[in-house]
């Protein structure tokens, strides 16, 4: 199976978040978790790991916003321009914004910090430096795997980091900045139908977004319940599309503790919707912080639990393009990816 990833990444390396209730923690979403993959994955007998071709902005600009795209390419140098080294009230060693645009008001700040909170959901997508360059790798990581399946491989594997799914058109949310998948999705539903699985233990709100209003792209998410857990506010069972989107996108949200059992006869009915939609290619957005004691997760998602889900993709006999999202326990993380995409890379 073809594997692209790339060692820009570790230009992303924020040295904080934060939580709720205000607590500062190291970022959670770090370098070290692709050194886990990466050593798990040339463990075994199946994974070609290439290094990402360069596909310019035209495919992430058909799926984000430019001011946005500008923000990001510029902000880390604004930031640094903009705080004075007497000023101790600031630590300029991430941008991360205090104030956010309340349900999108008219006036759309051209400050620094007032895009910095436009352009951002909360605090767990802290920008440094690199942070821009590294995304934009990522985002090629996604791309050289599309070009792979629309050559004719029946799987291939985007090491993406910083992960996807939760950035918007316009808008940076939960370590996410490119969306990945979108970026993938929108590029293949220029030749045919699309579906999008995400299988992140978060709501895929951000490709949802990008996709709400049309129909030649299927979304399907399923995850822990907004109810409860991040992002809150959407992800639920009735956001199923608008206008000709309509019935097009799905949520599946789970309470917390979800086994097994639970988990998979949900994938069971994900997995009928893929196949009603009739795609040609599929596109999964692989977040393994499903599993049992990741530290961002409630799941109980077992190591057979996540053999079978590798095996009820495999079963769907699509071409398809998994991308790397979320997952935090470096113990676990490499074997889990493993095998997840073992019976897509034996098909
Ligand atoms: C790609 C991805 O998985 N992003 C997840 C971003 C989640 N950010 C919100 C973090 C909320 C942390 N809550 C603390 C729970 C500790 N048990
Ligand atoms: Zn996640």
């Amino acid at each position: 199976m073809k594997i692209f990833s790339s060692e820009a990444h570790r230009r992303h390396d924020p040295p904080f978040e934060v939580f709720d209730g205000g607590r500062r923690v190291p970022y959670l979403e770090t370098p070290a978790r692709m050194e886990c993959i990466l050593s798990a994955l040339r463990k075994t007998n199946w994974a070609d790991i290439q290094e990402p071709a360069d596909f310019g902005l035209d495919p992430i600009l058909a799926v984000h916003d430019s001011d946005y795209l500008n923000f990001l390419a510029s902000a880390w140098e604004e930031w640094q321009a903009s705080v004075s080294e007497s000023d101790s009230a600031s630590d300029k060693s991430a941008l991360l914004p205090a104030t956010f645009a309340l349900r999108r008001q008219p006036h759309k700040p051209k400050s620094l910090l007032g895009r910095a909170g436009y352009h951002m959901m909360d605090l767990s997508a802290a920008i440094v430096d690199g942070t821009y360059e590294a995304s934009l790798s990522s985002a090629n990581c996604a791309l050289s795997g599309t070009r792979a399946i629309l050559e004719g491989e029946r799987a291939a594997f985007a090491l993406c980091r910083p992960p996807g799914h939760h950035a918007g058109k316009d808008y940076a949310a939960g370590y996410c900045f490119i969306n990945n998948a979108a970026v993938a999705a929108n590029w293949l539903s220029s030749k045919a139908k699309v579906a999008v699985l995400d299988i992140d233990y978060h709501a895929g709100n951000g490709t949802q977004d990008i996709f709400y209003d049309r129909s030649d792209v299927l979304t399907i998410s399923i995850h822990a319940d907004p109810a409860y857990e991040y992002p809150y506010y959407t992800g639920y069972e009735d956001e199923t599309g608008t206008g000709k989107g309509k019935g097009i996108h799905h949520n599946f949200p789970l309470p917390a503790g979800t086994d097994d059992a639970q988990y998979l006869s949900t994938l069971e009915m994900a997995i009928s919707t893929v196949e009603k939609f009739q795609p040609k290619y599929l596109v999964v957005s692989a977040g393994m912080d499903i599993y049992d004691g990741d530290p961002l997760g409630t799941f109980k998602i077992t190591r057979p639990g996540i053999r079978e889900i590798g095996n009820k993709i495999a079963g769907l006999r699509l071409p398809t393009l998994f991308v790397m999202e979320g997952g935090y326990n470096h113990e676990t993380l490499g074997d889990n990816v493993c095998t997840l995409l073992e019976p897509s890379a034996k098909n």
